[in-house]
């Protein structure tokens, strides 16, 4: 009988810490790569309507990235970098989208927010 509680203890141990390492943050932030060689990177960068940038990291890798940023939802969003030598969208409203064309010689984290809703940010690493 303790043997079979140990036994439990340890299973329980074993999920919680692979549940721990699978979903960053814990609010439904989720990270992507983007597809395509490094001079023709493409990814898409959804505001869902519980503000927040689906995903909220994207990985590339150094070279070109076309960014596309689509507003789902009523709430208007716009996505704009931290480093003002990349830029950013326009305010767009739903089911709008709008590409940036990004370059990136150095890798690192580059975080994006938007800069109507405090809180809704994500990053862009690359590597
Ligand atoms: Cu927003």
């Amino acid at each position: 009988m303790k043997q079979l509680t140990r036994a439990a203890l340890l299973t329980a141990a074993l999920v919680l810490t692979a549940c721990g390492g699978g979903e960053e943050g814990g609010s439904g932030e989720t990270a992507v790569t983007a597809t395509g060689p490094a001079d023709a990177q493409v990814v898409t960068v959804v505001s869902n309507a519980k503000i927040e940038f689906e995903p909220a990291t994207v990985n590339a890798k150094v070279g070109t990235l076309k960014l596309t940023h689509r507003v789902e939802g009523a709430i208007p969003h716009n996505l704009v970098f931290d480093d003002q030598s990349l830029g950013g969208t326009q305010t767009l409203t739903e089911g709008k989208e709008e590409t940036l064309t990004l370059t990136f010689k150095d890798a690192g984290t580059y975080d994006f927010l938007c800069t109507i809703h405090t809180g809704q940010d994500g990053q862009v690493v690359i590597s």
